[in-house]
């Protein structure tokens, strides 16, 4: 077996591997949806954007989301999911 066509028989199962590799992590990826019309009174999609970052430097990230260029802490208050705003 020659050492080309090895290469070649790599790369041609590479590539399919590689394209189900990413076909599976952008199908399965946890996306906000780039809906432009939603309801009214509802905030649509496209203006939210979540951050997770560790903003008071205890080693534990926090998740954060920006809405209409203010940013809110999603924090769990006795179960209830609730936005905070930042203060900083
Ligand atoms: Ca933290």
């Amino acid at each position: 077996m020659s050492k080309k066509y090895v290469l070649y028989r790599m790369i041609n199962l590479a590539i399919p591997f590689s394209a189900g590799v990413f076909g599976a992590l952008y199908f399965n990826s946890n996306r906000i949806p780039n809906d432009e019309h939603v309801q009214e009174s509802f905030i649509a999609p496209r203006e939210l954007e979540v951050i997770c970052r560790d903003t008071d430097g205890d080693g534990n990230p926090e998740t954060l989301m920006d809405i209409r260029g203010k940013r809110y802490m999603l924090k769990d208050v006795d179960g209830k999911p609730t936005l905070l705003l930042c203060e900083i």
